[in-house]
């Protein structure tokens, strides 16, 4: 009886171990080690550009950017506008509220306010 009892517990002792060796196996196998990279300062070149928006009209309403800028419509107006282009379109931007895009590529960007179709605007990316 006591001989069962002995054979049961190695058994489970080794069944133990094999299951933490595969535990281990699998997490060396999960372990990736990366090359350390020299560090470079990044060069950050992109700028802000606001436009707002009062009185029903975007202002500026033409601008000239630069590839990778980032252009900020803040609604200045009470009247709710939604800005709408050929590449890009906002929710309904209410007062107080931003819309913005980053232009990545270059050409001369139409657009327009989708609620007030008489409101145009256009982003020239050099
Ligand atoms: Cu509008």
């Amino acid at each position: 009886m006591k001989i069962k009892y002995v054979l049961i517990a190695i058994v489970a002792v080794i069944a133990v171990l094999v299951i933490f060796e595969l535990a281990l196996t699998q997490q060396k196998k999960t372990e990736q080690v990366l090359p350390p990279v020299k560090y470079e300062k990044p060069v950050i070149t992109a700028q802000i550009r606001q436009v707002s928006i009062k009185n029903f009209a975007f202002v500026p309403s033409d601008m000239k950017v630069k590839k990778g800028d980032i252009v900020i419509w803040t609604n200045e107006d009470s009247a709710p506008h939604q800005i709408v282009g050929a590449d890009f379109k906002s929710d309904i931007i209410k007062e107080g509220f931003t819309f913005s895009s980053t232009f990545n590529k270059v050409g001369k960007f139409d657009y327009s306010c989708f609620i007030h179709p008489s409101m145009k605007g256009t982003i020239t990316v050099e």
